[in-house]
């Protein structure tokens, strides 16, 4: 068998379903024989985008897999092996790598060198018998640990090479981690001492799928729960002990609960200090629960800690607390619920003229506010955009399911949210997927709607067009006074039609809902739809 051949068979074995790349690279066609569905993409970014979705929203059960070639493919590809690592998602990529005589001679790009930092295991395959150790490695890595990128770089010349008769392949294992017991017992004590804890849950929270014991957690203690971006969805948003999601804005009750908490326990989280997720305020005392030790201490000193899987540790905890709450309750939970309530009432109070806003041009979050009220929440999955898509939605979204809402921006890529979007859909079908961006996230990735249309990945685009860079008009008055150097333009409603989608440009309040109802049916019929509200340059956000 060929090493590509070997490679196919190997993806097979690890449930692999689809492969999203970019030719050439000969895994792609070895796959369509093993029956492996191909997605083509319009250029690498977006393929890795819908690789990483993939594994998202499967909690990694499955793994997005993505093949370029080697050269200019492996070159474009960075951006979206880059982001995946800075969000922590476990992807497999394998690019094709300059024949061995040309290998790692300049100005040939090596992928196993390039791709140092933004992999946590990288390997260049010299011989074709050993593709299936390298692959061993590579999905026992992936599934293991930290998730993060893992990269096989194999030579053109190698891939067409026999993998001598013999090999043997076996499926690698899901390991999980648990915390120490000693650990354990002394943070469930200070959980049950602190009077007034928050619960902070990162993403470790839904690749654990330790939703139901973070809930059991939170009313055990009575204590609210509040997200990173990359963990919203993973407790109930409507719930009365929620606090709502973390981010660059956030709402009034979680500001008003981190300022006063005693105690702050993150769970699954990473502590990484970021302009994308709420600064943990200073004094408090920070217990944190995270399967990557290199993240205690790190960003934020730590009085305590654990490393475990996100669920081990909950289960253990939820063992220790429960005896040493011996069944009796604290009654503190509607005391919390109404203080949190309290607050929330204010500040939507607040937003409201904004949330429900009649004039035109459009307001952004008015557009928001309506397709929330418009989409089956629990069966959609939505993702927001880099700049300001992401600071006027995550707050006031408020997800009720695990995993309806792709979280993310450790590193911020304009135009991230389409392959998400796609990748969504293709690993769950019968969701709403969406994604929101701005009219500058679309110039960086538009043209994989085409993909959408093309290989039949129903996705509906929620495009915010203000003909501007508005995040940054602030930072750049005399660029855009000079030179009108914020100002963009386009007509992306013709675009998605151009590219046989269904596109619709919508420009007055009244026509929101039903031009979301219809994009909802154009996806139910099969084809992408592409909403493009006209609106206003808007720079607010909920910020203290
Ligand atoms: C690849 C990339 N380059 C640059 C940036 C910096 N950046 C963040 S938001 C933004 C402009 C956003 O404009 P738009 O999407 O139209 O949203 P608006 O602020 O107009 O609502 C820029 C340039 C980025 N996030 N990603
Ligand atoms: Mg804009």
């Amino acid at each position: 068998m060929k090493a590509a051949s070997v490679v196919a068979d190997i993806l097979k074995r690890e449930g692999v379903k689809f492969l999203i790349g970019y030719p050439v690279n000969q895994i792609i066609e070895a796959a369509a024989e093993a029956d492996i569905r191909t997605i083509i993409v319009r250029q690498e970014r977006v393929g890795l985008h819908m690789a990483d979705a993939l594994s998202r929203v499967t909690s990694g059960d499955r793994i997005g897999v993505f093949a370029m070639q080697h050269g200019p493919g492996t070159e474009n590809s960075f951006g979206g092996v880059a982001q995946a690592f800075g969000d922590s998602v476990p992807i497999v990529v394998l690019p094709g790598g300059y024949p061995r005589n040309l290998l790692n001679i300049t100005p040939n790009f090596s992928s196993f060198l390039n791709y140092q930092h933004v992999t946590k295991w990288a390997e260049q395959v010299i011989l074709p018998q050993h593709v299936p150790d390298a692959m061993r490695r590579a999905f026992t890595q992936v599934r293991n640990g930290r998730p993060r990128p893992v990269l096989i770089e194999i030579p053109v010349d190698v891939m067409r090479e026999d993998v001598p008769d013999g090999w043997t392949y076996t499926s690698t294992p899901r390991l999980r981690m648990a915390p120490d017991p000693k650990a354990v017992t002394e943070v469930a004590a200070a959980l049950v001492a602190a009077e007034r804890p928050v619960i902070y849950a990162g993403q470790g929270v839904h690749y654990a799928k330790a939703w139901t014991q973070l809930q059991e957690l939170a009313e055990l203690l009575e204590a609210p729960v509040t997200t990173s971006l990359q963990g919203k969805s993973a407790f109930p948003e409507t719930h009365p002990l929620s606090l709502g999601s973390g981010g660059r804005s956030i709402s009034k009750q979680l500001h008003h609960f981190l300022t006063n908490a005693d105690l702050i326990f993150g769970i699954g989280c990473s502590f990484a200090r970021t302009n994308y997720g709420v600064p943990m305020p200073k004094g408090k005392k920070i217990v944190h629960a995270t399967l990557d030790p290199t993240d205690i201490n790190k960003d934020v000193p730590a009085e305590m800690a654990l490393v475990g899987d996100a669920a081990l540790t909950l289960d253990a905890l939820l063992g220790e607390i429960r005896d040493r709450l011996k069944g009796k309750p604290r009654g503190r939970t509607a005391a919390v619920a109404a203080e949190i309530s309290r607050h929330k009432t204010e500040w939507l109070a607040q937003w409201m003229p904004r949330l429900t806003q009649k004039s035109t041009p459009l307001s952004p979050y008015r557009v928001i506010h309506d397709l929330l009220h418009t989409v089956d929440v629990a069966n959609t999955i939505i993702t927001h955009d880099a700049g300001s898509p992401r600071d006027q939605i995550s707050p006031f979204w408020e997800a009720t399911a695990p995993l309806t809402y792709l979280g993310w921006g450790k590193t911020t890529q304009l135009g991230y949210g389409l392959g998400l979007a796609m990748g969504a859909k293709l690993a769950k079908p019968d969701k709403l997927c969406i994604n929101l961006w701005g009219d500058a996230a679309i110039g960086f990735t538009g043209m994989d709607f085409e993909t959408a249309v093309r290989e039949r990945i129903p996705i509906m685009s929620i495009l915010l067009n203000n003909f501007s860079m508005a995040i940054e008009l602030k930072v750049m008055p005399v660029s855009t006074e000079k030179y009108r150097s914020t100002d963009i333009s386009g007509d992306y409603a013709a675009f998605a039609r151009a590219l046989g989608g269904h596109g619709e440009r919508i420009e007055k309040p009244a026509d929101i809902i039903p031009a979301i109802r219809r994009g909802i049916k154009a996806t139910q019929e099969g084809k992408p739809a592409l909403l493009e509200f006209i609106t206003t340059k808007e720079v607010e956000v909920s910020k203290f």
